[in-house]
């Protein structure tokens, strides 16, 4: 019998060489439990029921899932109780939810479902969030925050049971669930440096539809790694981060129907690319969009702004973006 650390030990362990609040490890807790709820709804779902339509369009024009509801909703409760959150904003949500404007100091970003077309198959889909402090030292106008001032980002790969936590100057952290719900071992993860086991990762159904930049990557790129893709960010993120490698939604410039064209990309930045680039960069590797800018760097105009996303370890990163430039 081998009996594990557990992701709460370890943040109480580190809270102060992490220079983390007792608030924060408040927050987690509550993400964490959240997590665990959404974990158990899809994973007994489809004996219920829940894994079809719920019959309405969310602001993005896209069809809910009864799953998608039900996260969305225990995600906001749990935030709700832990009382240390201003407002949150949801990829299920068109405005900002408002949670406890007074005390809260932080600001949460999520997707509490992502890769909504492997729900009804049971398949990986992700719970992605990214946290921002207040401004504590002056008035605070609830602004949309860059990437890079995030102070956390992770997403739980469910129903996989798996949590990848990347904490601001500090790395990042996997985290098992175990038989009885708790997550436990702790394991700091870095990009491999060995361009050996390098994949890519992209809808290539999608490939004649990029700029002629990109394709020309692709050509240049493909016959020396490998091709996987699942649909869901989270779970194609989840490989690269130990497989190493480069996934990507570039922008869709040259579909044969124009009106589909996807200029600003696909994913949205608040919830789904910047998650991603954040703990890419605190794993050493990086991300860019189709201008070739750090992700990190984009100052977020609306809650669901898109953006095109190249994401991976860095001289794959770096290679795009100078083809991009
Ligand atoms: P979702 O949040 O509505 O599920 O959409 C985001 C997902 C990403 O997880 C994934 O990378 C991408 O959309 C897949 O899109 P496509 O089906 O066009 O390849
Ligand atoms: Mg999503």
């Amino acid at each position: 019998m081998k009996l594990e650390q557990t992701f709460m030990n370890f943040m109480l362990l580190h809270q102060e060489s992490h220079k983390r609040s007792y608030n924060f490890l408040v927050l987690l807790e509550a993400i964490v439990t959240a997590a665990k709820y959404i974990e158990h709804y899809y994973h007994t779902g489809a004996l219920k029921n829940l894994m079809g339509e719920a019959g309405i369009k969310n602001v993005q024009g896209e069809n809910v899932m009864k799953m998608d509801d039900i996260a969305n909703a225990i995600v906001i409760n749990y935030l709700k109780q832990s009382n240390q959150v201003i407002h949150a904003i949801s990829e299920e949500e068109p405005d900002p939810i408002p949670l406890n404007e007074d005390g809260g100091r932080y600001f949460i970003y999520f997707d509490p479902l992502d890769g909504s077309s492997n729900i009804k198959h049971n398949l990986p889909v992700g719970f992605m969030f990214g946290i921002c402090k207040r401004n504590l030292d002056g008035p605070e106008d609830g602004r949309l925050r860059a990437g890079k001032e995030y102070r956390a980002a992770g997403i739980f790969l469910i129903p996989t049971g798996v949590f990848t936590l990347a904490l601001a100057d500090t790395g990042v952290f996997r985290f098992h669930s175990d038989e009885t719900m708790t997550f436990v071992r702790p394991e700091r993860i870095v990009f491999p440096d060995d361009d050996k086991t390098w994949e890519l990762s992209f809808n290539t159904s999608n490939r004649k539809t990029f700029s002629e930049k990109v394709q020309r990557f692709i050509d240049e790129h493909e016959p020396r790694y490998a091709f996987r893709y699942m649909g869901a960010l989270a779970g194609d993120f989840h490989r690269l981060l130990t497989n190493g490698g480069l996934f990507m939604y570039p922008a869709i410039v040259n579909h044969p129907k124009p009106e589909k064209n996807r200029p600003q990309g696909k994913l949205r930045l608040l919830y789904e690319a910047n998650v991603a680039a954040f703990i890419a960069r605190e794993a050493g590797g990086a991300a860019i969009n189709e201008k070739g800018e750090d992700i990190l760097d984009l100052r977020p105009q609306n809650p669901h702004q898109r953006t095109a996303l190249y994401v991976g370890c860095k001289p794959l990163v770096e290679t795009m973006r100078a083809q991009l430039r």
